[in-house]
């Protein structure tokens, strides 16, 4: 009989002690809200011991360098571009050295550098090839998977991008899910002249219809082959196919190019980039593919220039 209030008062303990739980912050919802790359472990006052947010994979790409005679600056940021990508996307793919092109991840053909028609010491004729990509799975900033969406049957994308003609493969290795470097969300800026003839390929390489339309960029309805040049849905370019725009800007501007089919949807998922065109000056070779979309870190002559 004495034994009753001893077991009382110890389930009362035990029931206290869960009702106090509750109320401790933080304490149960943490694993659930938050993905594992956002809970960072912070020292008080110590930065040292601040998880860094950087892999820094290839600390040689941030440095400032010069690669084929193209200058590049430095770059500060987490994930630097190739700089081997951009002074192929400066110079063209036919005129880099093999030893650039072989380190850049750019097919041959992506960047074609034509001829200076108005000999002020740049090309003014560009051939460009982009293809379409699919992100699945992983995200490079934590060890989460990214939202994936249903859009068929048995059809889960996470993001669509369009991406430079390639070399390679898309994934680091074969045991990997992760992609290159190379390949990111959102799709590259492209950077060209105003004046410039412009030619840019869509190589189809996905499963769906996808179309280009340059929104806002001056171009004709038609191209030299009196096929579409508008890249709306009723003209949509169907996996394994290819089709060529042509354009050429008569005023400069920053512009869009973008899927036109189902365009609210695949506009969303990824397949749009900025069109960027830079007032002609004299021996501006621009960064024709912006892959990190972010820094431009070979300028163009225009944006370096001095104003008193
Ligand atoms: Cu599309």
């Amino acid at each position: 009989m004495t034994k009753r209030p001893l077991l009382t008062l110890m389930m009362l303990v035990l029931i206290l002690g869960a009702v106090a739980a509750q109320f401790v912050p933080g304490r149960f919802q943490k694993a659930e809200l938050y993905p594992p790359s956002t809970a960072y472990s912070r020292g008080q006052g110590d930065t040292s011991k601040f998880e860094s947010p950087c892999y820094n994979e290839h600390p040689e790409w941030r440095q400032a360098q010069v690669i084929d005679g193209v200058e590049i600056t430095e770059a500060p940021a987490c994930e630097p571009d190739n700089p081997f990508d951009i002074a192929a996307s400066v110079k063209g793919t036919n005129t880099i050295s093999m030893a650039t092109l072989m380190q850049s991840n750019l097919a041959q053909d992506a960047v074609v550098m034509g001829d200076d028609l108005d000999h002020d010491g740049d090309p003014d004729v560009v051939h460009l090839k982009l293809e379409v990509v699919e992100f699945n799975g992983n995200s490079p900033d934590g060890d989460y998977l990214i939202n994936t969406y249903n859009i068929a049957p048995g059809l889960q994308p996470g993001l669509w991008a369009f991406a430079p003609k390639s070399s390679g493969m898309a994934l680091k290795n074969f045991n990997s899910r992760e992609a290159r470097p190379f390949l990111r969300a959102p799709s590259p800026t492209i950077r060209v002249e105003q004046g410039d003839k412009v030619f840019v390929t869509l190589e189809n390489t996905h499963y769906l219809p996808h179309t280009i339309h340059l929104h806002g960029v001056d171009h004709g309805w038609q191209n030299s082959k009196g096929e579409d040049n508008d890249g709306t849905e009723e003209h949509a370019v169907f996996p394994g196919k290819s089709h060529t725009y042509e354009i050429q800007p008569r005023h400069a501007g920053t512009m869009l190019y973008h899927c036109h089919v189902q365009t609210g949807q695949h506009m969303m998922m990824g397949l749009m980039g900025m069109f960027v065109v830079e007032e002609n000056h004299p021996n501006n070779w621009v960064q024709t593919f912006n892959v990190g979309a972010g820094q431009v870190r070979h300028p163009s002559v225009g944006v370096k220039k001095a104003y008193s």
